[in-house]
Formats: C-alpha cells, sequence, structure tokens
C-alpha cells in the first residue's frame, strides 16, 4: 500500500499518526502540491479528484480509488 502525501499538509499528517498508532507501515510519496503534481494525470490515476492524502493498494486499486479521500475522514 502506498500513502500520497504532502507532508506539511495536516490532512497528511492526521493519516500518519491514525498508521502509526496502528503501527501499520506503508511505502510514501511526497507529492509536489506547489507544482501542481496532484493535478497531473498520473497522480489523477490514484486520487480522480487530485486531492490527497490518498493511499493506494497494488491489491485492490479499484477499490481504495473509489474512495480517493477515505483516508482524510478519520
Ligand atoms: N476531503 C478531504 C480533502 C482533502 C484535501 O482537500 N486535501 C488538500 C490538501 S490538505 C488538497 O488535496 N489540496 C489540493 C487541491 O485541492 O488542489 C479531507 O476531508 O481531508
Amino acid at each position: 500500500m502506498k500513502l500520497y502525501e504532502f507532508s506539511p499538509a495536516p490532512n497528511a499528517m492526521r493519516v500518519s499518526i491514525f498508521l502509526a498508532e496502528l503501527s501499520i507501515e506503508v511505502a510514501r510519496v511526497n507529492v509536489d502540491i506547489r507544482g501542481g503534481e496532484n493535478l497531473s494525470q498520473q497522480f489523477k490515476q490514484h486520487a480522480p479528484n487530485g486531492k490527497f492524502p490518498t493511499l493506494s493498494s497494488m491489491m485492490a486499486p479499484q477499490f481504495v480509488n473509489q474512495w480517493p479521500c477515505a483516508a482524510t475522514s478519520i
């Protein structure tokens, strides 16, 4: 599983804290929001609305992609 984040953003921090509390380790990809990376077609394959944090899973990408910001509703 990968977490796409912009580490200074509060929403990304909330997900990081949640994962740390559960001792869940995930690969992390920093998204350059200032450079507009979140609006690229490549990023939108993971999060169609261009927002983050986003969890992406190679096991079930269709499932995760339906709720690109689900991790932020914690
Ligand atoms: N529904 C999400 C919203 C996530 C969100 O707005 N993330 C911001 C960064 S904290 C974002 O992706 N901004 C980029 C943009 O809106 O273009 C939540 O509740 O956390």
